[in-house]
């Protein structure tokens, strides 16, 4: 791409300017934060042009645009990618060091904006870098939450939360523009009138409103030119709301009011997959929604823009059922403001939005009691009853003797409580449904919306989540991106299905040491990290078995633990042992309400300490567990990962996407037959992955069998040790009462077979252990990895939505 900026005097010219310009001071008085705002403001500079063309180009196109709507974008840090995106990470490294500055204090300077809560979030940002560098005319819009996800602390090994204020210092990234705030209507009622032609109309009458306010960001194609847009939305009080009250003379009165109304983008719900149904969430989800309609039909769209053409201009994707508050609010502006009658409106809202769901887990599918929704959005209450009706009518002509079954498929819910199932409303509007990986969207058809999937069979399909490469190799691995670019030459970051070039270096030494060297250097840079950071000492000769995700009982992290003890045990007993060394690395926020999940962490923790005070495993075993794993942190930690550790229960992953970036960085995956990882399974080869655990159709049968885990506590004497030494108070010095919950509930219920499937993880180990001996031998199977997870780019994840879904064609910057 060519660039004006990318000679180093004209960089390091510019970067001066910024720098007194931008921060009014001198080089010599400027502060860490000083440098990193100049650096960014030099890059955004250079990218700029691009976006104003960008946008300008897709405007004129008059092309259709995928709108993507998320709740979540857990973007990472900008500044790296701005600069690789635009190819000047040489030049700012060079002009940064020709000032005698640090270029990694500058970088370390920056707080990733932490806007989600774990896999969809950071999959909504792997998209929208996707979609720019694909140069799909794309805009995402979201919630510009004041507060993003925790900062998670340790107290005496238990997660403590602190709030993460990334705003503190600004962002150099953001552009709000105040004065394209959008009025968003809450509560009040409905009232029925008569249009001039005579026709019944409605209207909603609100009570209160907040004003959306836009903070656009960029989003740079990967070295296309092209710009896209991602539109985050700030809540703030309307003056109207504030006048009202100041007039009756309670000022004390309006400030709170004003307080109350910026509250609804104040913070992220810190609930991975696990929907608290509270009243503020749904007020959030609205509210974004509502901007962004509004935004899209009269900004993007521009003046005099007929809705009837909605459906050859725009596709929106709604990323789970966050959003799906869209649907009624599109149909109340179709029908209520531009006048299309019912049915006509209905039309148009079937062709233009489609839906992801990215859940099995049955308590993650979000449902809003009708009392609130009826009592926050009257007229959306409404819209989504007649639609029910509608297709209630619908369905008894399809199954005039199967009442049952036509209820079952209501978008109602009857019991326990009267309430609006928005998957059900997503998928009975929806052009399209998709599941997040292949085993994923199967289960969708046959069990989860099996009665949708027979009645419209063509609606349904798959679309297995990617990963940018971008950040998570060319970002996150340079030594390694380094050595592939010298292998197969340059390109592969943009089309990683190039990475199989890799495979005859399989066999080749000299390319196997190069790799193993890469992952030694990748340790070190880990181990220093966590050194700097957590005061966490690594060995460096160990085999880094890595566990990164949230803590989710389906996840299984305590079936990790009972690995880590068996292991600990067996040492203890024979001290002589031949074990490899291992590191075990964790990373895992807790949603703050999850109390389990929270014992959980806290008992990694105190596992960590006993290791780590026991002079038999000293320099063989290691538990580590940095806190506050973050894209950031994701960025050191997976590179220098040997093994991953995929270990869900079978059916209960939607996809993963950790599993992708560990594989693609060279670990070897240990896992369970679900999510995406069947099918890194099938890329890499069963002889390059750790396979155990049952299926998912095992999983149902001992389901349905009536399961007892007692009985494999009972029948195997290693797990009988390992969980006896939990619940004797060997992790809790002595206290047999600290971690009982967690060993009654295995014990007891263990909802997600971690008993049932021990032995196996187990055996599974022990095979991991011999095959790290052979290091050519892994290294080759490590290379394998890389080689074939040419699939799992986010590239790809978007080319296949955009055949099977969005039917949306690039459009050049230039
Ligand atoms: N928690 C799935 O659980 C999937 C991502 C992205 C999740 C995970 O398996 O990779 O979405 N689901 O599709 C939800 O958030 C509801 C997740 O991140």
């Amino acid at each position: 791409m060519p660039s004006d900026l990318d000679d180093v005097e004209r960089f390091t010219e510019e970067f001066l300017k910024r720098l007194q310009f931008g921060q009014g001071v001198a080089l010599p008085r400027a502060t860490k934060n000083d440098l990193y705002y100049a650096l960014a403001r030099t890059v955004r500079q250079q990218l700029m042009a691009r976006w104003l063309e960008t946008v300008q180009r897709q405007m004129q196109a008059k092309a259709k645009v995928v709108v993507y709507l998320s709740a979540e974008y857990l973007l990472g840090r900008q500044l790296d990618n701005a600069l690789l995106a635009s190819g000047l990470t040489d030049t700012a490294e060079a002009a940064i060091d020709g000032l005698g500055l640090d270029m990694q204090t500058i970088r370390d300077t920056e707080v990733e904006p932490g806007l989600g809560n774990g896999g969809l979030g950071r999959l909504a940002a792997c998209f929208i870098d996707s979609l720019a560098t694909l140069r799909i005319p794309a805009i995402g819009y979201g919630i510009r939450y004041e507060y993003g996800i925790f900062r998670q602390t340790f107290e005496d090994g238990h997660q403590v939360e602190q709030p993460d204020s990334w705003l503190t210092l600004g962002s150099p990234w953001e552009f709000p523009h105040p004065e394209m705030g959008v009025k968003v209507p809450f509560a009040g009622h409905t009232e029925k009138y008569l249009g001039e032609d005579g026709r019944e109309r409605t209207r909603w009458v609100n009570d209160w409103e907040v004003i959306g306010v836009p903070y656009n960001y960029m989003v740079p194609g990967y070295r296309t030119g092209n710009v896209n847009t991602l539109r985050l939305w700030s809540a703030r009080a309307t003056q109207a709301f504030d006048l009202h009250v100041f007039n009756n003379g309670d000022y004390l009165q309006a400030v709170r009011s004003q307080a109350f109304a910026e509250n609804i983008s104040k913070v992220l719900y810190p609930e991975d997959s696990t929907p608290q149904g509270k009243e503020l969430r749904l007020q959030q989800q609205y509210f974004f929604v509502a901007c962004s309609l509004r935004d899209f039909l009269t900004n993007v769209m521009g003046p005099g823009f007929d809705p009837r053409k909605l459906p050859e201009r725009v596709i929106f994707q709604l990323n789970d059922t966050h959003p799906v508050i869209a649907i009624p609010e599109l149909m109340r502006i179709l029908v209520d403001e531009k006048d299309i009658p019912w049915d006509e409106a209905l039309d148009i809202c079937r062709q233009c939005f489609a839906y992801t769901c990215h859940t099995l887990l049955p308590e993650a599918l979000e449902v809003w009691p009708v009392e609130l929704l009826g009592r926050l959005l009257p007229r959306h209450l409404e819209i989504i009853f007649r639609i029910n009706d509608d297709f209630l009518a619908e369905l008894r002509e399809a199954y005039p003797d199967d009442e049952l079954r036509v209820r079952s498929m209501s978008i109602i819910q009857e019991h326990p409580e009267r309430a609006v199932r928005m998957a059900y409303l997503a998928t009975v509007v929806g052009a399209k449904v998709n599941g997040v990986a292949e085993l994923h969207s199967q289960l969708l058809r046959d069990k989860v919306l099996s009665d949708f999937s027979a009645y419209w069979p063509d609606k349904f399909t798959n679309v297995t989540n990617g990963i940018t490469p971008r950040r998570f190799i060319g970002l996150a691995n340079p030594a390694l991106t380094e050595l592939i670019t010298d292998t197969i030459g340059d390109g592969w970051l943009r089309d990683l299905g190039r990475l199989v070039e890799l495979e005859p270096h399989a066999d080749d030494p000299a390319f196997l040491d190069a790799f193993a060297a890469i992952k030694v250097g990748n340790r070190k840079r880990l181990a220093g990290l966590l050194e700097r950071r957590d005061g966490i000492v690594l060995p460096q000769d160990a085999m880094y078995d890595v566990m990164v995700k949230r803590l989710h009982e389906y996840k299984r992290q305590t079936l990790k633990l009972l690995h880590i003890v068996t292991l600990y045990q067996r040492l203890q007993e024979n001290p002589d042992l031949d074990i490899v060394p291992r590191v075990f690395l964790f990373g895992a926020k807790a949603a703050p309400g999850y109390w389990i999940a929270k014992q959980t962490i806290a008992l990694i923790n105190a596992v960590g300490r006993v290791i780590d005070n026991d002079p038999i495993v000293a320099g063989r075993l290691k538990v580590a567990f940095p806190a506050n794993y973050n894209v950031t942190l994701a960025e050191t930690l997976i590179p220098a990962a040997d093994l991953s550790e995929q270990i869900s229960l079978a059916g209960k992953e939607a996809s993963g996407t950790g599993n992708m970036k560990l594989a693609l960085n060279g670990a070897l995956t240990i896992g369970t037959l679900d999510g995406a990882n069947v099918e890194i399974l099938q890329a890499v080869g069963e002889e390059n992955f750790f396979l155990f655990g049952l299926t998912e159709p095992q999983v149902h049968a001992i389901y349905e069998s009536g399961y007892q885990p007692r009985e494999y506590f009972q029948n195997n004497p290693e797990l009988r040790k390992a969980l006896g030494a939990i619940a004797s108070g060997a992790f809790s010095d002595g206290n047999r009462e600290a971690f009982a919950p967690i060993v009654d509930s295995l014990l007891h219920e263990d909802r997600f077979l971690a008993l049932a499937d021990y032995q196996s993880y187990i055996e599974a180990q022990d095979r991991v252990d011999l095959a790290y001996r052979d290091t050519r031998a892994w290294n080759r199977s490590a290379v394998l990895n890389v080689a074939r997870s040419g699939f799992f780019s986010s590239d790809r994840s978007i080319q296949d939505y955009l055949d099977r879904i969005w039917n949306a064609s690039p459009v050049d910057a230039s």
